[in-house]
């Protein structure tokens, strides 16, 4: 049987000659070929959209002849698989990646140029997927590179929004907010498996009924919804390991649908069907707050159920015993999302499988792991038992039932003290009663992960001391890290092949510790002067985008000076505006002599607000206020300029990082769980201008102190310095500066009165007055340095040099051997 089974597979092989080719020729063909049978256009006439669609394709073709190879291998060997469960994956573009990461990047250039075509302007066709609001899910997506790459057996498990993060349009320097219907031209990238549905449950009663004796809980749902998969192949780099992100929309149930026919209510069965649809419509565009909201807990357990119910069955059909579990399955819970993980595979363990509780706990204890990136207890998820009880009221029992064992337990070792026992509590009593997600991920999962050793502390200290003091050895910190693929080869390919030339290897690529070889030509001058060639051509870049964008045409011997990220107090885009006014206003006191000496800046801000965070959208206001003014002021000329850039996302990041000389990273210390995006500039040889918190603090140890301008308030120092409120010393800079919001300097003095009030003394929780000081002098620091190129120019290459670390390889292998406890699993040919 098995010759035959071989013959035929040999056969089959044969008849689809062999794997694709990835020479120049063959890549035309079927370039070509997807533009005759997929895009269904004339191969004689095409536009660039169109050619992107049919390259697209073509890439994809290979994708799946890898994803398909490892999906086999993984199962033949059967190894044991990690399964990343997120709601939020921010994957950005797909197609340089993919050529990158396949290997094929020079052929499909060569390919397309002698189709009339060039590869860089195809890729400006795509859009980006935006499934996720800002650092989580940038994260995510960096992991799931990094998973591949290292060969490790993972899928990734999140869901397939509608619409993903809103795009944000700017009028007369508002922030307006435009649905992203990003799937309208098509997703190439995608797989539908029409095939591989599952039914998700909603709302009823749970009933007891006698099974073989014994009482057994039964959930009878009131609505059933159809989760459908798609597939997304992640191509590692240098390996043929291609795995798989599996993201679920919500389609109406046939069965559902039956029901509503048969009551002959045909309208009304059709308005719900396009109900069942809404769940997987529209991301949460909040990073932080999620609280209480019924669509949000529908997406969280629509997303959790379907992918359970297709990890249990993979399992059973490999496996035939749910005691093998915890060695050949690890859940990674990406944040409190899916936490509601913990309650359904408990249901299926019990309700389903019959598993008595106690071994169902104790494997489920075995298999999840749990990584927070939330620094403050304020910010934690919380749903209320009314909402979870009528939508899962099954999972509302077994919550209960984990938290009366889980209580009886603590006061064994801890004894009666309430006030603990309460507050380490999966329910929070109040008048509003509500489970606490983190502590249900903390008193499940076998390892509690902070994303920074800074994080980590306060985790152990603030956050979650209580639990820390209970079982300090689940605790750990992995610092986050991104991809060098992505933000050093797909996003500056000079850079990259700068890097390649001087350490005579590519190899870096997958192993970002041999940067640090680029320390041994710190003092060469020739090497010197191609970094600077780089960095031009990367500010060149950036400067045409900036004209394009906003018609500014900005100098190249400027500083660009770059803040992108999420808007939000914490990250204090105010302190960097009130620092910009600060120097339009010193530069205005002036005499022409001192204005000689004087750096010229390009400032650039973008970021986002959420819809209904008030206050940040009044940064952004003040942002394009501060503009005007100051991009207006002829007098000033190229000395000062300030950009805002719209709608920040993944693709814009790799135009922008490269091109920035100094970024800003200000979080007020202990705010920040880490920061990624400090790693991305890092790599991109961009000096950092930063406040020790976060990542900031290992980004010291690697590279030293002298290397990035650092300000601010410590850690330690920031409880005592805003107890001290109203009798804190505020430089009068500030208070100048502040003034001239307050007084209409820049118009709109009613609409800033609100922002203004929040950095006012005795009220500035974010310490923006206290850190004003040595936030100038820091800046006054990178203004010299800047003026000493041979300086900047080795701060540069240090910084490059000591970023291996801050690599996302890193973060997963120590995930893979100290959490997941998984091994490589290396598809060969
Ligand atoms: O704010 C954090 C960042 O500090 C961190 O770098 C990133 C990845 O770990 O996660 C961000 N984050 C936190 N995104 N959402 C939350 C709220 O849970």
């Amino acid at each position: 049987e098995l010759g035959e089974r071989r013959a035929k597979a040999e056969r089959m092989f044969s008849l689809m000659d062999g794997f694709l080719k990835n020479d120049p020729l063959s890549l035309q063909k079927d370039i070509l070929h997807h533009v005759e049978y997929t895009v269904a256009r004339s191969r004689f006439s095409f536009d660039d959209f169109e050619a992107y669609q049919a390259l697209s394709h073509s890439v994809r073709d290979r994708l799946i002849e890898r994803w398909h190879d490892t999906h086999i291998y993984v199962k033949r060997t059967k190894s044991k698989r990690l399964y990343f469960l997120s709601l939020e994956f921010l994957m950005g573009r797909s197609l340089s990646n993919s050529v990158i990461n396949l290997g094929i990047q020079d052929q499909y250039a060569e390919a397309l140029s002698q189709l009339g075509f060039e590869f860089e302007v195809l890729a400006e066709q795509e859009g980006d997927a935006a499934l996720g609001n800002g650092g989580l899910a940038r994260l995510s997506a960096c992991q799931m590179d990094s998973l591949a790459t290292l060969d490790y057996p993972a899928w990734g498990y999140g869901l397939r929004y509608e619409y993903g993060l809103f795009r944000q349009v700017i009028v007369d320097g508002f922030q307006h907010e435009q649905p992203d219907y990003w799937l309208n031209f098509g997703n190439p990238w995608e797989i539908e498996r029409i095939h591989v549905t599952y039914e998700v449950k909603f709302y009823g009663t749970v009933e007891e009924v006698d099974m073989n004796g014994e009482r057994h809980k039964v959930w009878i749902p009131g609505e059933t919804v159809e989760a459908v998969a798609y597939d997304n192949p992640i191509p590692g780099y240098g390996t043929r390991n291609t795995i798989n992100l599996r993201l679920w929309a919500a389609k109406p149930s046939n069965q559902f649908d039956l029901e509503a026919y048969n009551t002959g209510d045909y309208i009304n069965s059709v308005v719900n069907r396009q109900r069942a649809e809404t769940i997987s419509n529209v991301l949460y565009p909040d990073d932080r707050s999620h609280q209480g909201k019924e669509l949000r807990l529908k997406q969280q357990y629509f997303f959790v159920s379907a992918s359970l119910q297709d990890i249990v069955r993979r399992f059973k059909e490999e496996h035939n015993s749910f005691d093998e579990l915890p060695d050949k399955v690890a859940l990674h819970l990406n944040d409190t999302h899916p936490s509601l993980s913990i309650a359904e595979i408990m249901r299926i363990l019990v309700d389903e499988e019959h598993l008595g509780w106690n071994k169902a706990w104790d494997i489920v204890c075995k298999i999840f792991s749990f990584t927070t990136h939330t620094v403050v207890a304020g910010g934690l998820e919380k749903i209320p038992v009314d909402l979870l009880g009528s939508l899962l009221p099954r999972h509302l029992q077994i919550l209960y039932e984990i938290n009366f064992n889980f209580m009886e337990e603590l006061k064994k070792r801890i004894g009666l003290d309430y006030n603990r026992l309460s507050r380490m509590s999966i329910v929070e009593e109040g008048a509003v009663k509500n489970i606490r997600m983190a502590n249900l991920a903390i008193v499940c999962s076998h390892t509690v992960n902070g994303v920074s050793k800074l994080h980590l502390d306060t985790l152990k200290t603030r956050t979650f001391k209580d639990f820390y003091e209970l079982w300090p050895e689940k605790f750990q910190y992995k610092t986050n890290g991104v991809t060098q693929r992505r933000w050093i080869v797909v996003s500056n390919p000079s850079l990259c092949a700068l890097i390649s030339k001087w350490l005579g290897t590519e190899a870096w690529i997958r192993n970002a510790d041999l940067l640090a070889g680029l320390r041994d030509h710190v003092d060469n001058t020739d090497f010197h002067q191609e970094w600077k060639m780089v960095k031009k051509v990367n500010k060149m870049r950036l400067a045409e985008y900036i004209e394009t964008m906003s018609g500014l045409k900005v100098s190249l011997d400027a500083m660009f000076d770059v803040q992108v990220k999420r808007i939000h107090e914490y990250k204090r885009q105010l302190l960097n505006i009130f620092g910009i006014i600060h120097r339009y206003d010193c530069l205005k006191n002036m005499d022409k002599n001192d204005r000689r000496k004087v750096v010229p800046r390009v400032c650039i801000i973008g970021g986002k607000a959420a819809p209904g965070y008030e206050i940040a959208k009044k940064i952004i206001k003040l942002c394009h206020a501060v503009a005007e003014k100051i991009n207006n002021d002829t007098d000033i000329g190229d000395l000062l300029k300030l950009v805002f850039i719209p709608d920040y996302n993944v693709s814009v990041a790799e135009l922008v990082i490269p091109g920035a000389d100094l970024s800003q990273h200000l979080s007020t210390a202990g705010h920040e769980a880490s920061g990624t995006g400090s790693m991305k500039f890092l790599m991109n040889g961009c000096l950092l201008l930063a406040t020790t918190d976060g990542s900031t603090v290992e980004i010291i140890e690697e590279i030293g102190s002298e290397n990035l301008f650092l300000f601010g308030a410590k850690v330690h120092e920031v409880a005592e310095l805003r107890e001290k409120g109203s009798t804190l010393k505020i430089p009068l800079q500030f208070a100048r500066v502040l003034r001239m919001v307050r007084d209409g300097y820049f118009g709109y003095e009613d609409y800033f009165k609100s922002l203004c009030d929040t950095v006012e003394v005795g009220n500035d929780f974010y310490l923006l007055g206290h850190d004003f000081g040595s936030y100038v002098e820091a800046q006054a620091a990178a203004d010299k340095a800047f003026v000493e190129p041979e300086k900047w120019i080795k701060m540069s290459i240090l910084s490059v040099a000591g970023s291996g670390i801050f690599s996302s390889d890193r973060t997963i292998q120590e995930y893979a051997e100290r959490t997941w406890k998984i091994d490589p699993c290396r598809c060969p040919l």
